[in-house]
């Protein structure tokens, strides 16, 4: 294991405001994505959208690396560059998403166990030689009724540490992200709760599989009320439980974490990664890793049309800036009209 390399990919991706893009979306979810703006999820299509988010001039001052799935690592841009290379060309590190799904977990009703481990280390070797030089692997935990149970939370904590070694040992950082749904009606303190609980499993985990913490990303949920929930907690609420939360568990040899949206709007996501950077120093980077809200205005403002490629490009930027604006703890909610 070259640590010294592990590490400075790690810090790079989340060092000097920059953050991540996940557009790592598999093809069930992108043809989702498209459904939105009523355009059909063909190959073509799904490069066109991929090189539209790529390509965005100046994008690179704020994202630092690309999360990529399967057949976009393989595509090309209309000039035939390969994105890998066209990426990492203007300093975006370019990243796979390795993980093969989250499945039914057997004898656990409405859990699920994030799959992928059979053949990883040949594909990890495939995608080092594509360029890939950080991997991305997601569990999910959601909250209800007696869930999530201790079982579930080890069986995927133990996942993402298998994982994380192989990336490891391939040279690539991996991305542990242990996701804590915000699908239900529960209340801010239960994702605390929750939150906590599966954080003290991953870095159990993390540890007994003897990963390098210095050469890994995190890749957390926000501690947030659910989507359901009657009683939404401020903004101010949640950045300080998530920073009171990750301080709990996340060894300070953790060069960065760098947040999941999960559903949050496009602003309130900014809002909330700006209000924790303002609050003080703290002893890891915290970043963006954003799918859903870097990418919604660009996919709305684009609309599958050929004429608004740049208007599309324009809204990414906007929402790459600002969110590199909030790595910094300085974005203010009243940009947001300016931006528009
Ligand atoms: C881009 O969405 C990712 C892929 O999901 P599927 O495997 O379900 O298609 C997802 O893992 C994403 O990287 C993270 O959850 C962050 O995205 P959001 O939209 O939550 O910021």
């Amino acid at each position: 294991m070259n640590t010294t390399e592990l590490a400075a990919t790690a810090q790079a991706m989340v060092a000097g405001k920059r953050g991540i893009l996940a557009a790592d979306e598999s093809t069930s979810t992108i043809a989702k994505r498209f459904a939105s703006i009523k355009l059909e999820s063909t190959q073509e299509n799904r490069r066109l959208y991929r090189e539209l988010l790529f390509t965005t001039a100046g994008a690179a001052e704020y994202i630092s690396g690309v999360i990529l799935y399967d057949e976009t690592i393989r595509q090309k841009t209309s000039d035939g560059v390969p994105f890998p290379a066209y990426l990492a060309d203007r300093k975006m590190i370019p990243g796979i998403k390795v993980d093969t799904g989250a499945k039914p977990l057997a004898g656990f009703p409405g859990e699920t166990i994030t799959e992928g481990l059979d053949g990883l280390r040949e594909r990890l070797a495939e995608y080092h030689r594509l360029g890939a030089r950080f991997a991305k692997w997601r569990a999910v935990i959601d909250i209800g009724a007696g869930i999530p149970s201790a079982y579930a939370v080890a069986a995927n904590a133990e996942g993402l540490a298998r994982y994380a070694a192989l990336c490891q040992e391939a040279g690539i950082v991996p991305i542990v992200e242990p996701e804590v749904l915000m699908d239900g009606a529960h209340g801010i303190e239960r994702c605390e709760e929750v939150t906590n609980f599966v954080l003290e499993r991953v870095f159990a985990h993390l540890h007994a599989a003897r990963i390098f913490l210095e050469g890994m990303v995190l890749k957390p949920n926000m501690v947030i009320a659910g989507k359901k929930c009657p009683q939404q907690a401020s903004a101010a609420q949640v950045a300080e439980a998530t920073v009171r939360t990750l301080k709990r568990h996340v060894p300070s040899a953790v060069p960065g974490i760098a947040f999941l949206s999960g559903g949050q709007s496009p602003a309130e996501a900014t809002h909330n990664l700006s209000l924790m950077n303002a609050a003080g120093p703290l002893p890891w980077a915290l970043t963006f890793s954003y799918g859903r809200a870097l990418q919604e205005t660009a996919l709305a403002a684009w609309g599958g049309q050929a004429a608004a490629f740049a208007k599309g490009q324009q809204a990414f930027f906007v929402r790459a800036k600002l969110n590199s604006m909030a790595a910094g703890g300085s974005y203010q909610s009243s940009m947001e009209s300016a931006a528009a």
